[in-house]
């Protein structure tokens, strides 16, 4: 009795539920989608041993020119057809060969350069050109005309970090080509306008924070960088940050909701992320995904760049962590 009673309930609700979708509605109590924090995103490492002759091959193939960006585009295994690294952020490496210039643009998403190798290359914000050498962090804003060149003798490599996801997110995403192949008017000299953190500052102040406390336990000396004139995250979305792992370290476990790409800048150690082990090496870069527990292990002294879209969830009030 009482099952064919609940049979006849479900053909009601199945009745229901075909009813309602050819109005384009379901129902909430059918919803399948998941509720808990955490994507699809795993995490996974773009070691340097494998990236570096890659890059080499692409300098072979194509030009800076014919190629606008000469860019390998690090894309999560399990976001495949996005582009993106995790649901939110994009990683690219880039490599510059001397004498070329990658043409100027602009767009709305955000990007940040970490240089990984080479000297010479200078990124241009607004006419305005900033030295690029490694371990140095450069912000690019959002629809600033931009170009990169290299005067120097050797390739020039940077990982790339930009925004884009949120600028197709909220259907925002505008790019365009700057009219002349060329450079716009650049800005009289004098106070830069442009975020740049070159790596020896970044060092002193790593140095500072070693010397004056413990360790956290689960990042170790860790460096929030912050636009000097604000006291805020280089751009609205985007946290970036410099750590140091003394050797020996073994960090405790743990986890946060934004999503982080790391590039090693020096030393090596592994990182547990869930249910995998990254051993890591200088050059490499890795993401831990939102949500999954890690702890890092250090066999030498490391010091290692990250970036997350740790700012954009503070701001909406999303951010949670646990250690
Ligand atoms: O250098 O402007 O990796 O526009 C992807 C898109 C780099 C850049 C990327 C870009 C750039």
């Amino acid at each position: 009795m009482a099952a064919e009673f609940s049979m006849m309930l479900d053909s009601d609700l199945q009745r229901f539920s075909n009813e309602i979708a050819a109005l384009d509605m379901k129902p909430l109590w059918e919803r399948v989608m998941r509720l808990a924090p955490g994507t699809a995103a795993r995490a996974a490492i773009w070691r340097w041993q494998d990236t570096r002759p890659l890059l080499m091959r692409a300098c072979e193939l194509i030009t800076a020119k014919q190629a606008e960006r000469r860019v390998l585009m690090l894309e999560n295994p399990m976001l495949p057809g996005t582009t993106f690294i995790t649901p939110t952020l994009y990683a690219g490496l880039q490599a510059i060969l001397p004498g070329e210039n990658a043409p100027t643009h602009r767009h709305t998403p955000n990007a940040l350069r970490f240089i990984m190798e080479g000297e010479g290359a200078y990124t241009a914000v607004d006419g305005e050109r900033i030295a690029m050498r490694p371990g140095d962090f450069v912000v690019t804003p959002g629809w600033t005309w931009h170009d990169h060149g290299n005067l120097g003798t050797k390739p020039v490599v940077w990982l790339d970090g930009l925004d884009t996801a949120f600028a197709n997110l909220f259907g925002a995403h505008f790019r365009e080509d700057h009219p002349e192949d060329s450079r716009p008017v650049p800005r009289p000299a004098g106070v830069s306008a442009v975020l740049s953190y070159p790596y020896e500052r970044t060092l002193e102040a790593l140095e500072r924070s070693a010397t004056g406390g413990e360790p956290d336990p689960s990042h170790g000396w860790k460096l929030r960088y912050r636009d000097p004139a604000t006291g805020r995250d280089p751009f609205p979305t985007v946290a970036a940050f410099m750590q140091r792992l003394p050797k020996g370290f073994a960090g405790r476990n743990c986890r946060s909701t934004d999503g982080a790409v790391y590039c090693v800048v020096d030393g090596k150690g592994s990182v547990h992320i869930g249910a995998t082990h990254l051993e890591f090496a200088p050059r490499d870069v890795f993401v831990v995904p939102p949500w999954e527990p890690y702890r890092f292990s250090a066999a030498a002294d490391c010091v290692i760049f990250s970036y997350s879209d740790r700012a954009a969830q503070e701001a909406l009030g999303f951010w949670r962590e646990e250690s």
